[in-house]
């Protein structure tokens, strides 16, 4: 086995549990705003969250549950539109303190820094969240310690296209081999695997059902006594 020289952690589930109480609440409060009667309950969301990507998800719901709104000639620009809406919404929520990072993270985070371990992040959510969960949750300069942060449609395939790992480790100028992905679902590991990387999977409540095989799995990192 190659020595670890990078973790790349996804964001969204694995960093925190930003999923229920972060971007649900704000893809509704922006349905809201632009005059929709669409209320994504917890449960609903939970089936929504194979749909990765939030415009994605918006289109999706969309498509299938409000053909009306679909077939309007603006769906695609509504779209982009309620998006950037639940952006502001989803990043105001996070600069108030709303979300903490799950058991484990910043600890974690601090001993590969001190083992001189590189960091990256590997997400499909939106970078202004990336930005806003690590400085409300690690502080200001807690961007800048990772070397690598790829996000959003910056590749066009999201997970579990295996396309945003790949563009990260194109970055780090690292072999699959000397790195390991960090992830919370089904979905992610798929991503992170088909980029030949080895995965650790700390399953939170919404993915706990999920097939991990392939995959090292623990309940959060707090379980990690150390780096290897
Ligand atoms: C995260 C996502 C994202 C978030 C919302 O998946 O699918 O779409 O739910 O963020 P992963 P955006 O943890 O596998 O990266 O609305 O910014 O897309
Ligand atoms: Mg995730």
């Amino acid at each position: 086995m190659s020595a670890l020289k990078a973790l790349i952690f996804d964001v969204d589930g694995t960093l925190a549990d930003t999923e229920r109480d972060g971007h649900r609440p704000a893809f509704n409060a922006a349905f809201a705003e632009h005059g929709l009667d669409w209320h994504w309950d917890e449960a609903l969301y939970g089936k929504l969250l194979a749909i990765t990507g939030g415009k994605e998800r918006i289109r999706h719901f969309g498509e299938r549950h409000a053909p009306g709104v679909a077939a309007r000639d603006d769906f695609a620009a509504l779209v982009k539109q309620l998006h950037a809406t639940k952006t502001a919404h989803y990043v105001r929520l996070v600069d108030q303190g709303g979300l903490a990072l799950r058991p484990g993270v910043a600890r974690l985070i601090a001993e590969a820094r001190r083992a001189g371990i590189r960091l990256a992040i590997a997400t499909t959510t939106s970078p202004e969240n990336v930005g806003a969960l690590l400085r409300a949750t690690l502080g200001d300069a807690a961007e800048g310690w990772f070397e690598v942060i790829g996000a959003g449609d910056i590749v066009p395939a999201k997970k579990p296209a295996p396309d945003i790992y790949r563009w990260v480790l194109d970055r780090l100028a690292l072999p699959a081999e000397s790195c390991l992905a960090i992830e919370d679902s089904a979905n992610g590991l798929r991503a992170a695997r088909a980029a030949g990387l080895r995965c650790l999977v700390t399953p939170n409540d919404y993915t706990a059902d999920e097939d991990f095989s392939g995959a090292w799995k623990i309940s959060n990192l707090a379980e990690i006594s150390g780096l290897p």
